[in-house]
């Protein structure tokens, strides 16, 4: 067969059926041949980043790898932001790139560009495939590698040629990689120094990441954080990996975290770090993270561990298999029933450091939109986030209850993620709410992928809480800048509306508290793409906030700044 037929066959035999991308001359082959397949659903996106980042939101809500696809040169970069947010998230992706023939690479020819070269450091394999007869196995190692061990994007680029050319069609059943052997059993007496750290500690905390949700280990770390009674704080990335509503929650740890997670951290004597890799955003400054805790870290990749912070105990494997071995270890010693001083103080802070915002203005506060969405959406409801204040806000005001519900750039902070991520996920799961929360400057990213959803019939809804400005950017300027607002005013912001209107997609204004509600619940129940443009208080900031350079324990929230009349306010230490 074609290698073209060769790579959707391989699709096919990977379980792929539906795929994201954008035509051009290097892969109209390939598109040829979807055009003839009736078992895999192409999803046109109106631009090649798009494609990516909605191959990348398909991938964190159901654990599969997402597909995406690009002509040569500059589709082929156009796909980077997208690739580069998926490898800081660790999300498996597969990106299918056209390229010029084989024998014209290197001569600069029409739309090449060294993809290969420009993605070596965001990938987490890439392979210009330089024969058809290559396929079959080619895509098996990627598929492999995209979604075993640390999962990451894989990119192959696909000469014209190569597409074009007669191979035989042997899809490999298994696949042995010389030098990559990811690691999913924990070594046994690692395992027994951690079940005996964990069971000597007095003030142990769980700070858990991203990689419980791609191990699927909810249950077993619900398991062992009620088991040892451990209190859990989460990452960004994190969310949705345990119940924020357990009492044992103490919510989202770092930068914009809550007041008890960051104390807790600071306070503890032991650290379980699970799936997590100690991001900047979430230690503060590094000498004060934790300064008196034993590390235990738990993680599939063995270059994360102390690569931040010094781990006493390393568990280098897959989370579900570590947790599921450490609670059966733990059954046999005793168990911790009782609260401790440590749960009181825990509790303690929970009740007198809960989030808050001023919820007695007339203008519409944003957190009061996220707290609206959450009140009225099931608790699988999906949330994708753009990325800024509306990100810490979805982040902070909206209660995740269950793995892969929240899907956001943590890593790279790319704008325009959120509405083709959303879109990703509706495609993935047609009868989930599935909802993007945005800010006013990321929206306008990639507001052409609303095109995308109403031809799909795909009802994502969109709130954009509008503050007419860029506005974390603003936030920093405000704090640490003399409030020079450098090029963060968007007060020439279009009318989101109509532009929601033109598109074919529901558009609403909201200006008034009062119309909040209705706003919401409105676009819950319509079966198609809703935009509801928001007027918020447009200076509102996100706290808590830990500023840049200072340590967990320095967190302030909005009553410190208050009381301190902006008299004493933070200043960015160091960074
Ligand atoms: C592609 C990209 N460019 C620039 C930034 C830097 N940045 C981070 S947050 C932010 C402001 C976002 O503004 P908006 O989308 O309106 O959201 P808000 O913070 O107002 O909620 C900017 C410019 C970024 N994260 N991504």
């Amino acid at each position: 067969m074609k290698g073209c037929e060769a790579i959707i066959e391989s699709l096919k035999k990977e379980g792929v059926d539906k795929v994201f991308g954008y035509p051009g001359g290097a892969v109209i082959d390939l598109y040829d041949t979807i055009h003839q397949e009736d078992e895999i659903q192409h999803i046109l996106t109106r631009h090649e980043q798009a494609a990516a980042h909605a191959a990348d939101g398909y991938a964190r809500v159901t654990g599969e790898p997402g597909v995406c696809i690009a002509t040569s040169g500059p589709g082929a970069t156009n796909l980077v932001t997208g690739i580069a947010t998926a490898h800081m998230d660790s999300a498996p992706l597969i990106a299918l790139t056209g390229q010029v023939p084989t024998h014209m690479i290197g001569n600069d020819a029409f739309q090449e560009a060294d993809i290969t070269g420009i993605t070596i450091p965001i990938t987490k394999y890439n392979s210009l495939v330089k024969d058809p007869k290559e396929l079959p196995k080619v895509m098996k190692k990627a598929f492999y590698i995209a979604s075993t061990g640390r999962n990451g994007p894989v990119l192959l680029d696909l000469p014209k040629d190569v597409q074009q050319g007669e191979t035989d069609f042997h899809y490999p059943e298994n696949i042995d990689l010389r030098g990559y052997k990811p690691t999913y059993k924990g070594h046994p007496l690692q395992i027994k120094k951690a079940s005996k750290a964990i069971m000597e500690a007095e003030r142990p905390v769980l700070y858990v990441g991203g990689g419980v949700i791609a191990s699927d280990a909810t249950k077993q770390l619900t398991k062992l954080a009620e088991k040892c009674m451990i209190p859990v704080v989460t990452t960004l990335t994190g969310k949705g990996a345990f119940n924020e509503n357990h009492p044992l929650s103490l919510g989202m740890v770092g930068m914009h975290g809550t007041k008890p997670a960051n104390y807790a951290v600071t306070e503890s004597d032991l650290i379980i770090a699970v799936g997590a890799r100690f991001d900047d955003r979430v230690t503060g400054k590094l000498e004060g993270f934790a300064p008196n805790a034993t590390v235990i870290h738990i993680d599939i990749d063995a270059a994360e561990i102390s690569k931040n912070i010094k781990t006493h105990i390393p568990i280098v494997g897959d989370a579900k298999n570590i947790l599921k071995d450490l609670n059966k270890k733990i059954d046999k010693i005793k168990q911790r029933k009782q609260q401790t001083e440590w749960h009181k103080k825990t509790k303690r802070w929970k009740k007198e450091h809960p989030l808050e915002y001023d919820e007695t203005t007339d203008t519409i506060k944003p957190q009061y939109i996220v707290k609206e969405i959450d009140r009225q959406t099931p608790d699988n409801t999906i949330i994708a986030t753009e990325v800024g204040q509306c990100q810490m806000w979805a982040a902070q005001y909206y209660q995740y209850k269950q793995p892969r519900t929240f899907i956001t750039s943590g890593g790279l902070g790319t704008m325009g993620y959120g509405l083709p991520a959303a879109i990703g996920a509706q495609v993935a799961y047609p009868k989930r709410k599935v909802w993007n929360i945005a800010g006013d400057g990321s929206i306008q990213m990639n507001i052409q992928e609303l095109a995308t959803a109403v031809k799909y019939q795909l009802p994502v809804n969109i709130a954009i809480l509008n503050n007419k400005y860029l506005g974390m950017v603003r936030q920093w300027q405000e704090l640490f800048y003399d409030e020079r607002y450098s090029e963060t005013d968007l007060g020439d912001n279009p009318d989101f509306q109509r532009i929601a209107e033109g598109f074919g997609a529901l558009g609403i204004t909201v200006t008034k508290k009062t119309e909040v509600p209705d706003a919401i619940e409105r676009a819950n129940n319509t079966d198609r793409p809703v935009l509801i443009d928001f007027h918020v208080d447009r200076e509102e900031n996100v706290y808590p906030m830990v500023p840049a350079g200072a340590t967990l324990s320095e967190i302030i929230d909005r009553k410190d700044v208050e009381k301190t009349q902006k008299k004493t306010k933070p200043t960015p230490m160091g960074d």
